[in-house]
């Protein structure tokens, strides 16, 4: 089947530059995905989008040229619960990823069984209302305790806005919680404003809750943007994302969100991305923590 992509979309950077920072050994890309190719793996019916394709040889390939040693794959909504492509790409690893799988409530035991035995380690669940249709509570509760003795966690996506109304049921989630891309302030706002204090709040008294720290060139509004060899880039998401490496460093984790759905703006440059992370994470210790122990901890212990 071909695919045609969605108007307006950037293609992923042809030929990032290598890091001037090198990552610890044993990095872990802990949020990227696959796309496709749609002619093998065709995209899910009922999504919102159409990518570009991005293939695991491509994917492999960037987290070696990155200087990473593995890979968290995180289906994305393109695929919908259609988690084929993910499982090829788990496979294919030899072991140097795992993977976060959407499920419904229609899965059996035996599947989830095959996506463990993959390297599924977690489900997602999306409350971004221009990435999927609603999903009721309960369903989503459900798959939860469905998934919860496998020793699998949830990874959320919300917008902050979207934060007070959600908490309850965030909190009552049985499993590790990690969300995505800082649950998307809104970065115009102060970093000790209400806004983001009601999610390090939920950090603090949450302790199963985690957070992804990745993203900054969805939610950066004054940039710099990681292009033409910026060393400092998206200052102005720096703060908030250094508040919780400094205030959770065992909390969190990093990615290249590589190919970057959804961007229409700028396609960052993933090496002066990787290049970032020493803005957020000052110290040798932040890092190693950020990049290995606590992916490590999460995904393959
Ligand atoms: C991301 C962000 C986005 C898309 C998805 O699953 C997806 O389609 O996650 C987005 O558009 O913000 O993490 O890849």
């Amino acid at each position: 089947m071909t695919f045609t992509v969605t108007p307006g979309w950037l293609t992923y950077h042809p030929s990032p530059s290598k890091p001037t920072f090198k990552v610890p050994p044993g990095s872990v890309d802990a949020h990227c995905h696959v796309f496709g190719p749609g002619d093998v793996f065709p995209y899910a019916p009922e999504r919102k989008y159409t990518p570009v394709d991005a293939s695991k040889e491509q994917l492999f390939a960037l987290r070696d040229f990155l200087g990473f040693d593995k890979n968290v794959i995180v289906q994305a909504t393109c695929h919908g619960s259609d988690n084929r492509a993910l499982v090829d790409a788990l496979r294919a690893s030899q072991g140097r990823a795992r993977g976060v799988a959407t499920v419904d409530r229609g899965i059996s035991d035996a599947e989830l069984r095959e996506l463990h035995e993959a390297g599924v380690r977690g489900t997602r669940f999306n409350f971004v209302k221009r990435l999927v249709d609603f999903t009721p509570r309960e369903v989503l509760s459900e798959i939860a305790h469905r998934i919860a003795p496998l020793g699998w966690h949830v990874v959320i996506y919300f917008e902050a806005v979207d934060l007070p109304e959600l908490w309850d049921f965030f909190t009552s989630l049985p499993t590790t919680v990690v969300v995505d891309h800082m649950g998307r302030p809104d970065v115009t706002k102060p970093v000790d404003g209400p806004e983001f204090e009601l999610f390090v709040r939920m950090m603090r008294e949450h302790r199963n809750v985690w957070s992804k720290v990745s993203c900054p060139e969805r939610l950066s509004v004054s940039g710099p943007p990681a292009l033409d060899g910026e060393q400092h880039a998206y200052r102005d998401v720096v703060p908030f994302a250094k508040r919780l490496v400094d205030t959770f460093p065992d909390r969190v984790l990093w990615g290249t969100d590589w190919p970057h759905p959804n961007l229409k703006n700028h396609m960052p440059d993933d090496g002066l991305l990787v290049d970032y992370i020493p803005q957020i994470a000052t110290t040798s210790e932040s890092q190693r923590k950020l990049l290995v122990d606590n992916p490590m901890r999460l995904y393959w212990s």
